[in-house]
């Protein structure tokens, strides 16, 4: 053990007496740094400068991973699962604009960068791939399996997307066609009656029980010893289901969802079953749909069995710009009056929410996304008040995956006048959303690797390597939020959705984790001379 062993496979070590590493292990002793505001007698506020000084503890070895996805049939599920077969095996495929190469685009961990500080001789940044600064699961290692209600072989399911281009599937045809979801949960009240026929894959009964909860149990530890994993992280990208109504004594505490469960209480959705079946196991489980997956008492359980959570639903386009564009208008001082969002694609998601109860959970997820932007401006807003937000979503089936979604921001600007932003974007929806796939998996699982300690602010010195009170980050992990609309956070705890900010939590804690400070714009090296 010394300050400067060398990192295998890592692309940079940190000199610091702040940072050892080990064999297995990188520690870092980290000052975190905020402003604690009062207010004084004649309402003035105070702010304070404060530190709190923690030990973080990262595993360095990187784990053999599988991701298990619910939904493994549908289009994100074949398009990732494609995705990771021909990067894995470096694919490149002709269109009719040329060769084409397998990539991660769009993936904020394999396809972003960070400034990991700046050149000691020219002074200019040097930047690293965003993947680099931890020991991350890369995506071409992950093992992906799953489930679905529907039995179609991952070759005919991608064909049933018609998302990638044929000399694509050609190329990966033969190991799809090997690939056959496992059977699935299914609830008919939860998912919309026109889903019915393709449900030929599924476990017998269509209410909640243990016997579901033992399945899915033993269908992650099956898979998980049949490819040799060192851990599984399952992600619902099933069907958007409705809201299950929260209901005291059923749904609102862990002991009262078990209950509800064995007693095959119908307002348990399939996805609350699977993400239970995790939470038992320590599973990670994420939510990549809209719907109230972890009710109450999903949360309380994941609590008690300190299992991650995360969700909910994939924020890939429309909200993704959302998030950015408001940020900018709002920062920029300008007076965001109205949005109006519309959709329409011809997909089998938007099939499943052209029925009322489903598309009122994407509804929900996606108009709640500015709330924290307008709330942190009371120059522009007075308390209470807020942007007209109207949400439509049509089924149109010819338009397929080609997910269109039209935008108009109307803004109040200087002196009265008005400023029409109109947005229109046009992608296959399942392109965007696969990334975000992997990243969440990439992330979820590096959370599993990172631990932590407070110590007080007298022990100064060099870290110490001893277990002590190490323990891992909160079961519902906020730090995802970056990739979904409706992002989870511990109870009580306040939602971010600005999408700068919710990039800068992602990259600073991680850079935390090996002692660096936060990234910072300031420059002053290129100011004070
Ligand atoms: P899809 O309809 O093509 O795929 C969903 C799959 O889930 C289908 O194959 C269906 O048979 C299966 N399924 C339904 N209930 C199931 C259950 N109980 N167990 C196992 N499998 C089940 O939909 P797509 O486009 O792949 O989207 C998946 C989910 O992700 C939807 O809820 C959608 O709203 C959400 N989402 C998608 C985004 C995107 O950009 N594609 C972005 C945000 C969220
Ligand atoms: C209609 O909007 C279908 C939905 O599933 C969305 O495509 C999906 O939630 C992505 O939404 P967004 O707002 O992130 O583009």
């Amino acid at each position: 053990t010394n300050g400067h062993t060398e990192p295998r496979g890592e692309l940079f070590t940190v000199d610091s007496p702040n940072v050892t590493y080990t064999e297995n292990e990188i520690l870092s002793k980290y000052t975190y740094r905020t402003t604690s505001v009062t207010r004084n007698a004649a309402g003035k506020y105070i702010a304070t400068p404060r530190e709190t000084l923690y030990d973080f503890r990262v595993d360095r070895k990187v784990p053999k991973v599988g991701m298990m996805l619910v939904g493994l049939g549908g289009n994100n599920g074949t398009t990732v699962t494609a995705g990771v077969i021909a990067n894995r095996r470096g694919l490149v495929w002709e269109t009719r604009e040329g060769p084409r190469v397998a990539n991660y685009y769009g993936s904020v961990i394999m396809g972003s960068t960070m400034k990991l500080g700046a050149d000691a001789e020219t002074n200019k940044d040097i930047n690293i791939p965003f993947h680099d600064i931890l020991p991350m699961v890369h995506p071409n290692d992950l093992v992906v399996g799953g489930w679905d209600i529907s039995s179609m072989n991952l070759a005919d399911a991608m064909d049933r997307a018609a998302v990638l281009e044929p000399t694509l599937k050609a190329l990966v045809k033969k190991e799809m066609a090997a690939m056959v979801p496992l059977p699935s949960i299914y609830y008919p009240d939860f998912i919309a009656a026109n889903q019915e026929d393709r449900a030929d894959n599924v476990l017998l009964g269509s209410k909640a029980c243990m016997e579901h909860v033992e399945k899915i149990r033993k269908d992650i530890r099956d898979f998980k010893s049949q490819h040799g994993l060192d851990k599984v992280i399952v992600q619902w990208t099933a069907n958007t289901e409705r809201y299950a109504n929260i209901i005291p004594g059923v749904n609102d505490t862990a002991d009262n969802l078990l209950r509800s469960i064995e007693q095959g209480h119908e307002e348990i959705s399939p996805s609350t079953v699977f993400a239970v079946a995790c939470i038992l196991d320590k599973v990670p489980f994420i939510n990549g749909s809209p719907q109230n997956t972890f009710v109450p008492g999903a949360v309380e359980l994941a609590e008690r069995h300190g299992a991650f959570i995360g969700g909910d639903d994939f924020k890939s386009g429309q909200t993704k710009m959302k998030s950015a564009l408001v940020d900018f208008l709002i920062n920029a001082g300008i007076k965001l009056t109205s949005i109006a969002s519309y959709n329409h694609l011809g997909n089998n998601d938007g099939k499943n929410l052209s029925s009322h109860r489903q598309f009122r959970s994407k509804e929900i997820s996606k108009s709640n996304v500015v709330d924290d932007m307008v709330e942190a401006n009371s120059v522009l807003y007075k308390k209470g008040e807020h942007p007209d937000h109207t949400v439509v979503i049509k089924y149109m089936p010819a338009v397929g995956d080609n997910k269109r979604a039209l935008d108009e921001y109307y803004a109040e600007i200087f002196m009265g006048g008005h400023q029409t932003i109109s947005i229109f974007n046009v992608c296959e929806d399942s392109l965007l959303a696969s990334p975000l796939i992997l990243d969440l998996v990439l992330v979820t699982e590096m959370m599993t690797r990172i631990q932590w300690r407070a110590r007080p602010a007298a022990a100064a010195g060099p870290t110490s390597q001893d277990d002590g009170d190490f323990k891992g980050f909160h079961s519902v992990l906020s730090i995802l939020s970056y990739m979904l609309k409706a992002p989870l956070t511990p109870p009580g705890t306040p939602v971010i959705n600005a999408l700068a900010k919710q990039r800068a939590a992602l990259t600073n804690i991680f850079r935390a984790c090996v002692g660096l400070e936060p990234e910072s714009d300031m420059t002053l090296e290129h100011k004070l001379f």
